[in-house]
Formats: structure tokens, C-alpha cells, sequence
């Protein structure tokens, strides 16, 4: 099983790689989403981010240990950030006060005047931890609320995180069941492992009251993650990863055309689908995209 965890793992980390890379492309002033829908892909390479940047660290955290640590998470986290990537402003803080010496729990907490951050950030690089617990929604839920809490002390930041997870997880499980979840059980059973007192469960209620509708619909009700918070992000990205779990590309697109934090939702949406398709076979992560993007860092894959 510790092969497949690493592949699936590995497969989630393609899928939001591509996502966040491609994603960023439409920031660039003058492109329109309408160029993806026509095929008309912007030129490599796909430089990812702060998403892709972090979600290796989490991977590699897992291929090392098999578990997340939190300490050594945050220390991961501070020592490779590389600030051009467009991290947050209030990660940038967080990940400095860590590198200066500062624990973790003190730099988390201090976030926000003291509120901790509830931005999408923990959200956005959970999903390959996610298919790493293919065997268990618990165990997913708890690693990423750990993954979580290094960075973002705020309850929602949290919580938007374990939604990913366990979406992932489901994902990853009937990828290797040889089933497809039902979109609605799907963000019944994320709902599931939430407090419902929070804004995060009850934007994944609304999502699955909102399946059937058209994405442009979904996004006006849920939010596109133009706030950078995991409550105006998460629910949609669980509403296009669940209607859309067959179809990376088309997942992808629903991001772009939804506009908003694109990097981000479609770094969660990428991660959670490739979960479930994989890479290149149909409905997969397309190769031509896994090219296009820059390549993933050299520690990722090098020898501990
Ligand atoms: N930083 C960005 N995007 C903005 C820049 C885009 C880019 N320059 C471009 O146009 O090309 N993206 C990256 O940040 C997001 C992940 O954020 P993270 O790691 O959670 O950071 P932070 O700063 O902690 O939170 C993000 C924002 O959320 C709001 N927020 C957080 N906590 C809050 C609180 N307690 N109260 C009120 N607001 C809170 C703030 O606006 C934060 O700035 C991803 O999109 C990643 O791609
Ligand atoms: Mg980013
Ligand atoms: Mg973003």
C-alpha cells in the first residue's frame, strides 16, 4: 500500500500543479478565458506558486515520514518559501517570524491581529494528502487539520482544509474501487466531517443544493475565492470537483471561466479530480499541460 499512497499522492500533486500553474496564466492582463475553451493555451512555461510550492512540501513531508509533523511541516514550509511566488501577505509574515525562530504556534496565532488566518491557503495544497489517505476519511481529516494549523489558526482556514482532504480521500478511494462517487453523497460525506456551526460546512451544504445548476450559477452563490479566504473558496471547488470528477480538462475550464483566486480553485479542483482520473489516460490530467508547466522542484524528488 505505501507505493500506491505515493502514487496516488503523486497524481494529485500533477493535477494541482497543472491547475495552479495554468490557473495563473489568467491573471496576466489580456488573456481571456474563452483562449482555453478554443484551445488556445498560453506559451510554456507555466510557472506554478505559492499552491504548488507548498503542496511539495507536504508531499515530501509525507514520502519521508508517512505522517504529518508539525514542527518539521513548518519548518519545511519557512526554509523553502520563495516570496516571488505570490504567497499572501499574511503567510509571508507567518513564514518569516517561523525561519527567524518563532514557534509556529506563536507565528500562526499572531496572524490577523490575532485572529489567525482563515485564507485558502491551507486549503489549497491538502488535496495530495488527501489521496495519500485513500483508505480512511478520519485519518485524512486529521493529518490535514494538522497540515492545517501550522499556518492558519482560524477555525475556517482549518476547516477548509479538511474539506479538500476528505474529498480527495473519497476520490482516490473510488479511483481504486473502480467507481465514480455520486456527486451530492460526495459533499454529503465532506459535510460530514465538519463542525456545522461553521461558514465552511455551510457552503458545502449549499453546494450540494446547488448540483444540477450551471458552474456560472454555482460560483455567483459560493464565491470564486476573490476574497483569498477558504469560505469564498472551498465550497465551490468541491461543487466542480464533484460535478466534474470525470473531466479534468473540463474541471479545470469551470475554474478559469469562473475567474476569481484561479490559481487557487483550480490548484484544489486539479488536485482533487487527477485524484480520481490520474494522468493521461481519458478524462486525465493532459500530457500537453504536464509539459507546459514548469517543472516541479529539484528537492522533491532528490535523495533524503
Ligand atoms: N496572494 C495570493 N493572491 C493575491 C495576489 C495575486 C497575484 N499577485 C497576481 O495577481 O498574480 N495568492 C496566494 O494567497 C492565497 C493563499 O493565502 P494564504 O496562504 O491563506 O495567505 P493569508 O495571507 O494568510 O490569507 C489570504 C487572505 O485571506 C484574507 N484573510 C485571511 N485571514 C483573515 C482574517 N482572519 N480576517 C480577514 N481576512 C482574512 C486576507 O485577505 C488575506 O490576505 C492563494 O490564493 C495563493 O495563490
Ligand atoms: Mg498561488
Ligand atoms: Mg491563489
Amino acid at each position: 500500500f505505501p507505493d500506491t499512497r505515493l502514487a496516488l499522492a503523486r497524481d494529485a500533486l500533477a493535477g494541482l500543479s497543472v491547475g495552479d500553474a495554468l490557473g495563473s496564466q489568467f491573471f496576466v492582463p489580456g488573456r481571456h478565458p474563452d483562449d482555453l475553451a478554443a484551445g488556445r493555451l498560453p506559451a510554456p512555461p507555466w510557472e506554478w506558486t505559492d499552491d504548488t510550492e507548498m503542496a511539495c512540501s507536504v508531499v515530501a513531508e509525507l514520502a519521508a515520514a508517512g505522517r504529518i509533523d508539525r514542527d518539521r511541516l513548518a519548518l519545511a514550509f519557512a526554509q523553502r518559501c520563495e516570496p516571488y511566488r505570490g504567497y499572501g501577505p499574511g503567510a509571508v509574515t507567518i513564514l518569516r517570524l517561523i525561519r527567524t525562530g518563532t514557534p509556529w504556534p506563536v507565528a500562526a496565532a499572531s496572524a490577523f491581529d490575532g485572529q489567525g488566518s482563515c485564507g485558502n491557503g491551507a486549503a489549497m495544497r491538502v488535496a495530495p494528502l488527501g489521496a495519500w489517505h485513500a483508505d480512511s476519511t478520519r485519518r485524512a481529516a486529521e493529518q490535514a487539520r494538522a497540515s492545517a494549523e501550522v499556518t492558519h489558526a482560524h477555525p475556517e482556514g482549518v476547516a477548509g482544509a479538511v474539506a479538500v482532504a476528505v474529498a480527495a480521500s473519497l476520490a482516490a478511494r473510488a479511483r481504486l474501487d473502480g467507481g465514480r462517487p455520486e456527486p451530492a453523497r460526495l459533499l454529503t460525506a465532506v459535510a460530514g466531517a465538519l463542525d456545522p456551526a461553521g461558514e465552511v460546512y455551510r457552503g458545502v451544504r449549499r453546494a450540494a443544493a446547488l448540483l444540477g445548476h450551471s458552474a456560472a450559477e454555482a460560483a455567483d452563490s459560493l464565491g470564486n475565492g476573490s476574497r483569498v479566504t477558504a469560505q469564498d473558496t472551498v465550497p465551490f471547488t468541491l461543487w466542480v470537483a464533484a460535478t466534474l470528477l470525470h473531466d479534468y480538462p473540463a474541471a479545470i475550464r469551470a475554474c478559469v471561466e469562473a475567474g476569481g483566486d484561479v490559481d487557487t480553485t483550480a490548484a484544489i479542483v486539479g488536485g482533487i479530480v487527477a485524484a480520481y482520473t490520474g494522468v493521461g489516460g481519458p478524462g486525465g490530467v493532459l500530457e500537453g499541460w504536464l509539459t507546459a508547466r514548469e517543472p516541479l522542484p529539484a528537492w522533491l524528488t532528490a535523495p533524503t
